[in-house]
């Protein structure tokens, strides 16, 4: 490293309502909680880790009709927006890329329901919701947490299972978040979708996604669509696989953004005991809610 190269240091939890978020997103949240969204805007929302960038990707590429070079015109982080990215994590913030992008704009966000902008319900805008099961989830957060350097370094992975089960994460809590959209899914028409039901017929989902947004694309589209979005094709794609993020952001040499893609990797970090623990206490918190998450296929 030249003398001149300062190493940013990793960031500090905030509390905002009640939810940890990494203090240079914290800084300026009030903004992005007043955003005021086009009504043709679609929101793709996700706890980190379960599939945004699989969804948006889709997205993308069904309202471009599943043309290739229209996809592959800009890397998935210019194509479409991060609400809440501060000018750490992206070249510049959330809001301002919105002011540059041209309605209906896809636009990811980790918030948690109660506290994403009113200006989404208010405009009635198209939002998709992604869940993973809490295992994978917590696997693929930990390995992020690493390569990722803007955010808290994860520490040992007893400990980030604990910081998981206790919603010490940033974004908050898992349980809260999958449970607080899926209660909204049907007053708010939020198109709840699964990582799981998507691994397992990637067609079918996307072809949900499409109905949803009322759009009809023809059968070979559709499949051309699912095949450029499987997790082969996007980790060989730079516009998708965030080759071109800067390394001072993600570390890929730790841990690669599109890492395995799979359902059930939890199996290979959770022991029996730290498994049986986590599934005592999931059954307590999620026993009510009855989500129908798979944690294998
Ligand atoms: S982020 O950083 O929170 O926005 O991450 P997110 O995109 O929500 O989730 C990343 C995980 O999704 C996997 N991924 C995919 N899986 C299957 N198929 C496709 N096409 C795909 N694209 C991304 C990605 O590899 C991360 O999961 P893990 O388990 O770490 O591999």
């Amino acid at each position: 490293m030249s003398e001149k190269q300062t190493v940013t240091p990793r960031p500090l939890l905030v509390p905002v309502q009640g939810i940890l978020l990494p203090d240079h997103i914290a800084k300026d949240i009030d903004a992005v909680l007043a955003f005021c969204p086009h009504p043709s805007d679609i929101l793709i929302a996700a706890y980190p880790k379960s599939g945004s960038t699989w969804t948006t990707e889709i997205v993308d590429q069904l309202l471009h009709n599943g043309d290739v070079e229209s996809c592959r015109r800009a890397p998935i982080t210019v194509r479409t927006a991060f609400l809440e990215a501060s000018e750490r994590v992206r070249p510049k913030s959330g809001l301002l890329h919105l002011k540059e992008l041209v309605p209906p704009r896809v636009i990811k966000t980790h918030l948690p329901i109660q506290i994403v902008p009113v200006g989404f319900w208010e405009k009635k805008c198209k939002t998709i919701y992604v869940a993973r099961n809490a295992k994978d989830t917590a696997v693929s957060f930990y390995y992020f947490q690493q390569m990722n350097l803007s955010s808290p370094e994860p520490g040992s992975w007893e400990s980030f299972v604990h910081k998981f089960m206790h919603g010490q994460l940033p974004w908050g809590s898992w349980y809260d978040h999958v449970k607080g959209y899926w209660e909204e899914r049907e007053k708010r028409d939020i198109l709840y979708l699964f990582y799981e039901d998507m691994k397992e017929n990637p067609r079918r989902e996307v072809e949900r996604i499409m109905k949803y947004l009322d759009l009809s694309l023809s059968d070979d589209v559709i499949s051309r669509i699912v095949e450029l979005t499987t997790f082969k094709n996007m980790k060989e794609n730079p516009m998708a696989n965030f080759s071109s993020f800067p390394s001072e952001i993600y570390n890929q040499s730790i841990s690669k953004f599109m890492r395995k893609g799979v359902v059930g990797d939890w199996k290979n970090h959770f022991t029996p005991e730290q498994s049986a623990a986590f599934d005592e206490d999931y059954e307590k918190k999620m026993k009510q809610a009855n989500i129908p998450f798979k944690t294998e296929l």
